[in-house]
């Protein structure tokens, strides 16, 4: 079934964060009427509060991109709250949405739900095969009941709920704190920082062996919109561009683009994370989507947002 989003009540949950703000550039023009609430309206890890607001706005399609996300010290520092934080937001967003009967729903999960070794590029239905990275397990656990949950309210009440699993993600809007923040913007202002600065060099966590695949947000909402237009269905849907890079070689064109010459130095006290997770996009691909920003245009356009918004960045 095909659904067509013109017309329609469309609430983009978490529309402040990365995914979010990009869910809302793509949807301008698609003629929805564009549903958004801020953290002051309403706190999305209260069962009651979540119901309420929905129940006053009526939304008929929700991208649930609402989430407690960050980087691997992040995760690694503040498991309870990305535990409860993802399972709450999740729980109450899914149950209020079967309630009012909302006609179709995504929620977004992550490349972290996979087991740590699993076959490399990871097929959907690799979940649940092993363990997990330690590092990032609480957030995983809560994104498989993410998960989860969209194919039970699938099976039991026929709800037309779907999940797509994307890659590591980056881009304008994205968070440049050093202690919350995923390696690109990390290593965005640590670059300009050592330019800034005239530092002659710039510490990378960990060996610079673990390899990543990395997709432009911009790319990300444009599947996501694709996905809840043409794909219904159990599994959940792995968003990539099928190609990865190690960290080392990220951070020689991070300082390509940011204009570094001096020297990497890398430091082991920090973790490296899953060696390796590359999804397979097989499925997406054959649905009809393929990303279209390569990494050092997409790393170059993000370098530029973080420059024109230096100052509120600051602040
Ligand atoms: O992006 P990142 O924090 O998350 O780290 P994960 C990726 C790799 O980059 C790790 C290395 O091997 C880091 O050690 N790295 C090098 C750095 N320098 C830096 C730096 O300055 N900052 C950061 N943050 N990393 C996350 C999960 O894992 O991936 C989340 O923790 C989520 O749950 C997300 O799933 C997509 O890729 O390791």
């Amino acid at each position: 079934m095909k659904i067509d989003l013109a017309g329609k009540r469309v609430w983009v949950a978490g529309h402040r964060g990365l995914v979010g703000s990009a869910l809302l550039r793509r949807l301008q023009g698609e003629g929805c009427a564009l549903l958004t609430a801020s953290h002051a309206q309403v706190d999305l890890t209260r069962q009651d509060r979540t119901e309420e607001w929905m129940g006053d706005t009526r939304p008929q399609v929700v991208f649930v991109a609402a989430a407690t996300v960050g980087g691997i010290h992040a995760n690694n520092t503040r498991p309870a709250e990305f535990i409860h934080n993802n399972l709450a937001i999740a729980n109450n967003i899914i149950h209020a949405a079967h309630r009012l009967g909302v006609e179709k729903l995504l929620y977004m999960g992550s490349s972290c739900i996979y087991p740590r070794l699993a076959p490399q590029p990871i097929p959907e239905d690799a979940l649940l095969t092993g363990c997990l990275e330690p590092t990032n397990e609480f957030y995983a656990v809560s994104k498989i009941a993410g998960i989860k949950l969209c194919t039970a309210y699938r099976r039991q009440y026929g709800c037309d709920f779907i999940s797509a699993q994307p890659t590591n993600l980056y881009g304008p809007g994205d968070n440049f704190d050093l202690t919350q923040s995923h390696v690109i913007p990390a290593l965005i202002a640590k670059f300009h920082q050592a330019v800034t600065t005239g530092a002659d060099h710039v510490m990378v966590w960990g060996s610079g062996t673990p390899r990543r695949e990395f997709l432009h947000v911009d790319d990300l909402a444009d599947a996501l919109v694709f996905l809840m237009r043409h794909y219904e269905g159990d599994s959940h849907i792995n968003v990539g561009t099928g190609t990865d890079v190690t960290i080392r070689e990220l951070a020689e064109t991070v300082g390509r683009v940011v204009g570094f010459q001096g020297e990497l130095r890398f430091d082991a006290s920090k973790p490296d994370g899953t060696p390796r997770k590359l999804l397979n996009v097989d499925r997406l691909n054959a649905l009809g989507w393929r990303y279209r920003v390569g990494l050092e245009e997409g790393l170059r356009r993000t370098y530029q947002w973080f420059l024109a918004n230096l100052d509120s960045l600051r602040g």
